[in-house]
């Protein structure tokens, strides 16, 4: 029952990602001849955005909206210039004393052109380098003008999004598919100024006090020697400071879990991390715990799939959010609130609402939804949009207020003063990425790279001589006004309430709610990365830290680092489980969901088109992948290859539909240089590429269909025919009613513990 926006949608997709040009016989699509590109002759104008990119939105450098007047936009006129707007005619020769004479210093151009270029970097995000952004819309339900005032959420309003999603760890060209933390950053352009949500994709954190965050930080980076490991967590600093510093367990196991390696960015959850306390209309107050729910479920890799996409797809993450933007499978979530009382004590069913390292299971404090999130528009220009978006969690609306959880305080100073380093001066807010939809009316003057021509000559308060200009706002509209919380009175203290000292009852939460797959997962985890410190004190005491969590996963991973497992030092911990915080055992929309079609030299093409299409109608991305690349089948509906056994990898995949027939006398599959289009050898052996992508895909719990010829296959790889995940169908139609199933539960947990 899908809608036909959805299949429009996954069509585009199918587009996007061939190599060939678009789907055959998809109705509308143009012939398949390629277009020929000619090469201009005439000057003419830059070339348009693509349907899906626009410029910022056209705002003065300080957010006056500017009207009709024209998007200041970098490109304008035919020819090529230099920074001053004077026309060029040649770029590609210095200015010389004779062709074989030397460089002439007078030319202006070259050394404007090598000077910009020598300066086109800024220095990277101290953490989050690594991210992908995109714009989009937020609508509200209106279901929280109950506890809030904000405007945005009023019912129905509309309001502009950029979202930037990244990695912690790395570099900004490091992999996206490390075991890492992910950000999740949402500026929210309203009408009453900029409120930026920046999240991760982990609802608690390594430390509790801000103060903390250098030490973490240098303990996750590379080694200061060699820096190396590049965007893991998986050496010797991180496991000192982690079984150090034990409140850094909780985070660190939900790392070590599934949502360590996020399938995608569409397919992560997303939280707000502290409390922050709601005000509505009437002054009344309501702490609140923030959450992003994606409408494609919560979906993560397996380990061994990141580590291949790491390399065979470094971009793997930032690719699969564009393309589906681009081909307007736009993704969603849900906003929601976990709504508590706001009491002196700042608990809610004895857990402090002030500590970052804990949650609230969502059983005890169910999310109300109060708006949906649609990410419709790729960014045009990377560095200008997702690298110089600075996000800053003291960017708050009328309505949403901080509380006292000192590591958010520690927040709300730092992000304001990273912009200094990172955009080189305090105006980074007149940057198009930046700059607020409202009307902005400050009185903060020059600085490094001021955009703005201010007019006037009191920018101060109170004046006359700008006739008292400009003026403030009345208490019912005004941001910052600060909810008159009675304070204890105290003395000065550096140190933590009691109840921080917990450092185990959650993780052992978490662990406990985990299916027995997740928790595999998890001990493979730890196995890893300890297996990979050096230090045996830091590997023993990350086991001690294990055993007060739970004595089976300390027994588990001591097994795999050959060393003895300690005992708990602490009683264990009488806690609930959340059944809410397993990835498994839900069903989930499988739209977009990528299906390749293996297929050689004597699959039959028209049963391969019917494949197709219907997938296509699904919702779902078809891939068409053969031993070389060209075309099955002839004439006008022959279908385009779009992955050799070359060029795919079983990480793309979804599924695989292994759509065969035998060659008459010999395999199907066949040798490995056959043609597409060619019948195989008899007897060839089969491709060891298919093999590896059939017994990964396998490995990887993916599910496998296939019709005549599949069987063998699936022998050669290893894979019994009755093997859980595995439909044998008698065509494309009954292959792909076998997989949905299979699809809406993401993996075939069954195959676990054999699957990696
Ligand atoms: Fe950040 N963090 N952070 N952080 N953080 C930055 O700001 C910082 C924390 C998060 O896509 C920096 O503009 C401190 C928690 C995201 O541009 C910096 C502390 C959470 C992003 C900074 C924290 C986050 C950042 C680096 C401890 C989840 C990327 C560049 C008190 C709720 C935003 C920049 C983007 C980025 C500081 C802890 C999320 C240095 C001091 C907790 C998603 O200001």
């Amino acid at each position: 029952s899908h809608s036909h926006p959805i299949k429009a949608a996954a069509e585009k997709v199918a587009d996007a990602l061939g190599v060939g040009g678009p789907p055959e016989g998809v109705p509308g699509a143009p012939s398949s001849e390629p277009a020929t590109v000619e090469e201009p002759t005439e000057p003419r104008g830059p070339l348009p955005p693509k349907p899906d990119q626009g410029t910022p939105e056209t705002v003065s450098p300080t957010g006056q909206p500017t009207g009709a007047e024209p998007t200041r936009k970098a490109q304008s006129g035919p020819y090529l210039t230099t920074a001053q707007g004077t026309r060029l005619h040649d770029t590609d020769h210095s200015l010389k004393a004779g062709p074989r004479g030397p460089v002439l210093l007078q030319d202006h151009h070259l050394r404007e052109k090598i000077m910009h270029f020598d300066h086109e970097r800024i220095p990277e995000r101290v953490v989050h380098a690594r991210g992908a952004g995109a714009h989009g819309v937020f609508r509200a339900y209106g279901t929280a003008e109950n506890v809030t005032r904000a405007a945005f959420l009023r019912k129905g309003t509309e309001t502009p999004v950029f979202v930037r999603f990244s990695t912690v760890l790395g570099s900004r060209g490091s992999a996206d598919t490390v075991r890492d933390t992910r950000g999740f950053a949402t500026k929210f352009y309203t009408e009453e100024g900029v409120f930026d949500l920046v999240g991760n994709n982990i609802p608690v954190f390594f430390i509790q006090d801000a103060i903390k965050f250098p030490d973490v930080i240098h303990a996750g980076k590379p080694h200061p020697d060699r820096e190396i490991p590049q965007a893991q967590s998986a050496h010797d600093t991180f496991w000192d400071f982690v079984s150090l510093h034990t409140e850094a367990q909780h985070h660190a196991l939900w790392n070590m879990s599934d949502r360590g390696i996020p399938r995608s960015y569409r397919t992560m959850e997303g939280f707000g991390v502290h409390t922050f306390r709601l005000v509505n209309a009437e002054g009344e107050t309501t702490l609140v715990k923030f959450h992003w729910k994606p409408k494609l479920g919560v979906h993560s890799l397996v380990w061994e799939e990141a580590q291949i996409a790491g390399g065979v797809d470094p971009d793997f993450h930032r690719r699969d959010l564009f393309d589906a933007i681009e081909s307007g499978a736009h993704p969603q979530w849900e906003f929601g609130i976990q709504v508590f009382p706001d009491t002196p004590d700042q608990t809610f069913e004895g857990i402090d609402l002030l500590d970052s390292t804990k949650i609230v299971p969502e059983e005890l404090a169910p999310v109300q939804p109060i708006g949906l999130l649609t990410l419709d528009r790729n960014t045009s220009n990377f560095f200008a949009e997702t690298e110089q978006v600075a996000f800053h969690t003291g960017h708050l609306v009328p309505g949403i207020d901080v509380t006292d959880d000192p590591l958010l305080a520690g927040r709300l100073f730092s992000y304001l003063d990273t912009q200094i380093t990172r955009l080189a001066g305090p105006n980074f807010n007149q940057i198009p990425i930046n700059r607020p939809h409202a009307p902005v009316n400050d009185m903060l003057r020059d600085g490094f790279h001021q955009q703005a021509v201010h007019t006037g000559v009191a920018p101060y308060k109170p004046n006359s001589l700008d006739g008292g200009c400009p003026f403030f706002a009345g208490a019912d509209t005004g941001a910052y006004i600060e909810v008159p919380v009675e304070l204890p009175a105290a003395r000065k203290v550096r140190e933590a309430p009691a109840s921080y000292a917990d450092h185990y009852s959650q993780p052992r939460l978490f662990w406990l709610s985990m299916s027995p797959v997740e928790r595999e997962h998890i001990i493979a985890a730890y196995t890893f990365e300890l297996g990979r410190c050096w230090d045996n004190a830091v590997k023993e005491r990350q086991l001690r830290a294990l055993a007060n969590i739970d004595s089976e996963l300390c027994a588990r991973v001591a097994e795999g680092l050959g060393l003895p497992a300690p005992e708990a030092t602490e009683p264990p911990v009488d806690v609930q489980p959340s059944p809410a915080l397993s990835q498994v055992g839900r069903e989930w929309p499988s739209d977009g969901r990528i299906i390749g079609i293996v297929t050689d030299g004597t699959t039959d093409a028209d049963g391969v088109r019917a494949l197709r299409q219907e997938i296509l109608t699904a919702g779902m991305v078809p891939l068409v992948v053969a031993p070389a690349g060209g075309k099955l089948g002839t004439g006008a509906d022959a279908i385009t290859v779009q992955r050799t056994f070359a060029t795919a990898r079983s990480v793309e995949f979804d599924a695989l539909v292994l759509a065969g027939v035998p060659a008459p006398g010999g395999d199907a599959y066949g040798a490995r240089d056959s043609k597409a289009g060619e019948a195989n050898p008899a007897g060839a052996a089969l491709d060891p590429r298919l093999l590896l992508l059939v017994s990964e895909a396998f490995r990887h719990a993916k599910a496998i269909a296939g019709w005549a010829g599949a069987e063998a296959v699936l022998e050669a790889a290893g894979i019994a025919p009755g093997a859980p995940g595995v439909v044998l169908a008698d065509g494309g139609t009954a292959a792909l009613t076998g997989l949905t199933p299979l699809l809406a539960r993401h993996r075939v947990w069954d195959r676990f513990p054999a699957a990696v």
